[in-house]
């Protein structure tokens, strides 16, 4: 869909006349002073220097803020050398935080652990040592296969402190997109666990590593093996070790040595237009520097007294830069959860929040739209009144969820921030600031001080305030990408291509009368499904695998719930029969290929697709159906009765 087209869907919103300035008392107090706005314009990216030497402790100080010269290659704090490890924990121990809990740990069933700095310093270092002794060295890839437990945040500073590079996949992936991630990476190790719980049962993953790794001609010597739930599991004699036999016997002793400022802190893959996922490649000192920034900012940290938490999984970007890193490195204490909203009920997060008193609750829009099905009803039972600031993050929150948001569980006076940021840049980007801006319900409202964003038009050119385009960024910033693992031509093509000088998010988005800023979705063929990025093409392709499938499209159309859905328009092959077992045998096989949170929910069976005469399948028309919507204009398809055929086929 054009920016356009998502412009006029969404022109309702940009009438929204709602105002939630912040409490005199807030703003009186905030971290963030409207001065931090002032600052960042005057100092350019200077500003990022002094954030960089306040906000880390370096080892060698830089003396080159940024070297662009070699763009959209950038490097940031040239000459600089930093430890992301040292940063999270070291330090606090050596400033005399050893006591202040780090991680308040509440595992599905319900045990729990607490963890302080000078515990997971001590836990880091016995890893960092595991891991060298089974062969992992400076530049070498780990493949972290885990689930939600301390052990993932231990294994990740365990890899940056030596200087490896982790590659954590999400565990609800499958062992062939596991396998296909730790080829592109070429990781020696991997780190997993026996399984996890998930409603209120064992649930497996060392089973998709076994099962990634069957096949030679792989790059991986060593898995080693968390005991979570106690389930058992297959053995690979001479490859598989367990965690408490490698780690936990391990010496406490482990100095952290510095590394480049630009040395290769983590691959990330994410879906990209094409079948192949993209490795997002973050460096160090930037990448800290401004998930730290953003954190103390966007959230009003004290990390003395708030309890923090971000709900996401450690498998997607936001548990990387504000489960893993950014609260490490402000000295926070945050809170862990294991498993699913509604095990054993439906009341277990806002359960969570007044037990453990939290104050910062960074989640999604379509949990919150999940809860508000659930019925308010639901947190009314609890003591919210710990919660000081509301995060949101992955997708649009729609106004409505906003509103329910700061009212049941806000308290009516919570600010929310909704953060636009991408896995690519690494930290928040457009974001208001609590104690700052006056919020709009459903906007993500305004540039983070230090990055330049604008929305412009087919040609690159800024539009005026009112109107739509693409959302793109102007200027390098610390955390920035840099570049996709070893494709440096597909990073320029994917996102500099587009426009001239400028980065190209593949976001829709407005310009309201104030200049404040909508999000409005993708302009590519990624969808958002309950705020994880997947390709058309990555599931399209998982489809047509299947002996049964002769051709598949697949488009997201909206859902009330997960923001997008994945519905899916299949041809069967001749000797295959169009009945209710084929959807679900299609549903598994793509759950199976990709994971479960790629099974379509709906896959409609067609006799042909609306295909343009170059033959580019046309989604947008497919999207109207699975939309229910009046198709639009079919005047370039090769064949312009193709919908109406797809219309009788689908009322049959
Ligand atoms: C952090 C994260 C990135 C895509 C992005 C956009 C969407 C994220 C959003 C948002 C509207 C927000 N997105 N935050 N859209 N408002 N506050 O989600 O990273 O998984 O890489 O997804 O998510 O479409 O381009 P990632």
């Amino acid at each position: 869909m054009s920016a356009e087209r998502q412009g006029d869907a969404f022109e309702n919103l940009l009438h929204e006349e709602r105002r939630f300035p912040p409490s005199e008392e807030f703003a009186a107090n905030a971290v963030a002073q409207p001065s931090l706005y002032d600052e960042a314009r005057e100092q350019g990216t200077e500003f990022w220097a002094r954030q960089a030497r306040e906000l880390l402790t370096w080892e060698k100080d830089f003396t080159q803020t940024l070297d662009w010269s070699d763009a959209p290659f950038a490097k940031w704090f040239v000459g600089g050398t930093v430890n992301a490890a040292y940063n999270a924990l070291d330090r606090h121990v050596e400033a005399g935080l050893g006591d202040r809990v780090a991680i308040h740990f509440e595992g599905e069933p319900g045990d729990t652990r607490t963890i302080t700095y000078a515990e997971l310093t001590r836990e880091v270092k016995q890893a960092a040592n595991a891991f060298e002794s089974l062969g992992v060295r400076k530049g070498d890839r780990v493949a972290v296969y885990l689930p939600m437990i301390p052990e993932a945040v231990v294994t990740m500073l365990a890899c940056a402190r030596i200087g490896a590079v982790h590659s954590v996949v999400f565990g609800g992936f499958s062992a062939d997109a596991l396998r296909s991630r730790i080829d592109d990476a070429e990781a020696k190790l991997v780190v997993t666990s026996d399984g996890t719980y998930r409603r209120g049962k064992p649930s497996a993953l060392k089973p998709a590593v076994d099962g990634a790794l069957e096949k030679e001609g792989h790059t991986v010597t060593s898995v080693v093996v968390v005991r979570r739930n106690n389930e058992p599991v297959e053995w690979t004699e001479g490859r598989d070790v367990w965690w408490h036999d490698a780690v936990a016997h391990a010496s406490e002793e482990h100095t952290a040595v510095a590394h480049d400022a630009e040395h290769p802190l983590f691959i990330l893959y994410t879906s990209g237009t094409t079948g192949k996922p993209k490795g997002i490649l973050h460096t160090t000192g930037g990448y800290l520097t401004q998930t730290a920034f953003t954190h103390k900012n966007t959230f009003d940290l004290r990390p003395e007294t708030d309890v923090f938490w971000c709900t996401a999984d450690i498998g997607w970007v936001t548990g990387h830069s504000y489960v893993a890193y950014a609260p490490l490195v402000n000295g926070a204490t945050q809170l862990m959860y294991e498993g699913t909203p509604d095990t054993p009920h439906q009341g277990r997060w806002w359960e969570l929040i007044e037990k453990y008193k939290v104050s910062i609750l960074y989640t999604a829009p379509t949990a919150i739209r999940t809860f508000m099905k659930w019925g308010r009803d639901i947190p009314k039972k609890y003591d919210l009144s710990s919660i000081r600031v509301l995060g949101s993050v992955g997708e649009p929150i729609n106004p409505e969820a906003w509103m329910w948001y700061r009212e049941v569980i806000g308290g009516g006076k919570a600010p929310v921030v909704d953060t636009w940021w991408q896995t690519e840049t690494g930290a928040h980007m457009i974001a208001p600031m609590p104690g700052v801006t006056a919020a709009k319900p459903g906007s993500a409202q305004v540039a983070v001080p230090g990055i330049a964003v604008d929305v412009v038009d087919e040609m690159g050119e800024s539009v005026p305030n009112g109107s739509g385009g693409y959302l793109v960024i102007r200027e390098p910033w610390p955390a920035m990408l840099r570049g996709i693992w070893g494709d440096p031509q597909r990073f320029k093509d994917t996102y500099w291509s587009r426009f001239d000088a400028m980065y190209f998010a593949g976001d829709g988005a407005k310009k309201d009368d104030d200049g404040d800023i909508w999000l409005l979705g993708r302009v590519d063929d990624v969808m958002n499904i309950s705020g994880h990025r997947l390709s058309t093409t990555e599931i399209e392709s998982a489809l047509v695998s299947h002996p049964s499938v002769a051709e598949a499209a697949v488009v997201g159309a909206s859902d009330e719930t997960t923001g997008q859905a994945v519905v899916a328009f299949v041809i069967l092959r001749g000797s295959a029969k169009d009945d209710d077992d084929i959807v679900t045998t299609l549903r598994n096989h793509v759950g199976k290929e990709i994971g479960p949170i790629a099974k379509p929910r709906n896959i409609l069976v067609v006799p042909e697709l609306p295909k343009t005469r170059s033959g580019k399948i046309m989604r947008r028309l497919l999207k109207d159906v699975a939309e229910g919507r009046e198709v639009g204009d079919a005047t370039t398809l090769s064949d312009p009765t193709i919908m109406q055929q797809i219309a009788a086929s689908l009322r049959k």
